[in-house]
């Protein structure tokens, strides 16, 4: 399913667990890593591609934000050959996870144009844009940043563009969110994860990921101007949506 080292960040007892970040260590085994955690993963990238192929314009623009190493880039690649004049975004802060895209995708050969720049994406001019993907990146932006963000997306977008954002959520209940949790932590073990991995990821992450609810996501996008607003796909806490202006 994927080709790529095996994640073992965590599986050694640490004695100080730090905020974790995407450098080289994490580029290493970053396909691995995102299969055995993001339940649904590779169905999302699939359907990525399939809306890409049915929303994208002619003479447009289309950005993956937060790419690391360009798998939904390249879903949308794929999907994009019968688009005229269409040009590719691709855009990360994180210098390792861009080195590597670029390596990636250079790996496969397509005329479509695909660049990759190493910015943060609240810096990030779009414009002329009919298709915008943020597959599990808006999690990491400062919860406060999140509207101003998505109303630059939204102010980017062409009538009728959309914007593809997949997120980890937590449930309003209490109780339902730890049924979520606890049923991703077992996909996790599933996946080979041991327990000492799963609670030092978990400490590693809790600073730097802020997840909201899909109520909050839903609201956002709504208090912005998108028209239309989906749920796709759900699998336990992880769940993609369509936006459309
Ligand atoms: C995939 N979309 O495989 N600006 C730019 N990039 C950022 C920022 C920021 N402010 N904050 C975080 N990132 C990918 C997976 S991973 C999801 C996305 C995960 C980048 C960060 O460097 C990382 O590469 C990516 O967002 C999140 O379809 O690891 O859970």
């Amino acid at each position: 399913m994927h080709d790529s080292k095996k994640d073992a960040i965590f599986a050694e007892p640490l004695t100080q667990v730090s905020d974790f970040v995407f450098d080289q260590k994490v580029v290493e085994v970053f396909p691995d890593m995102i299969n055995r955690s993001v339940p649904g993963y590779q169905s999302i990238l699939h359907g990525i591609g399939q809306l890409t192929r049915r929303f994208a314009q002619p003479n447009s623009k289309v950005y993956d934000l937060g790419c690391s190493l360009g798998a939904a880039t390249l879903a949308m690649r794929q999907n994009l050959t019968q688009v005229p004049d269409v040009q590719i975004i691709a855009a990360d802060n994180s210098t390792a996870m861009v080195e590597r895209c670029r390596m990636h995708l250079e790996g496969y050969r397509s005329d479509i144009p695909a660049e990759v720049i190493c910015v943060d994406i609240r810096e990030l001019p779009i414009a002329n844009a009919s298709v915008v993907t943020m597959n599990f990146t808006m999690q990491f932006i400062p919860q406060d940043e999140r509207q101003n963000l998505l109303q630059r997306i939204y102010a980017g977008l062409k009538p009728g563009g959309v914007l593809l954002l997949s997120e980890k959520f937590k449930s309003e209940s209490t109780e339902m969110n730890q049924v979520l949790v606890d049923l991703h932590h077992e996909f996790k073990r599933a996946n080979g994860y041991s327990e000492l991995e799963i609670s030092q990821k978990r400490a590693a992450i809790e600073n730097v990921m802020r997840v909201d609810s899909l109520a909050t996501h839903q609201q956002r996008l709504h208090d912005v101007g998108f028209a239309a607003v989906q749920v796709w796909f759900q699998c336990y806490n992880f769940a993609a949506i369509l936006a459309v202006k």
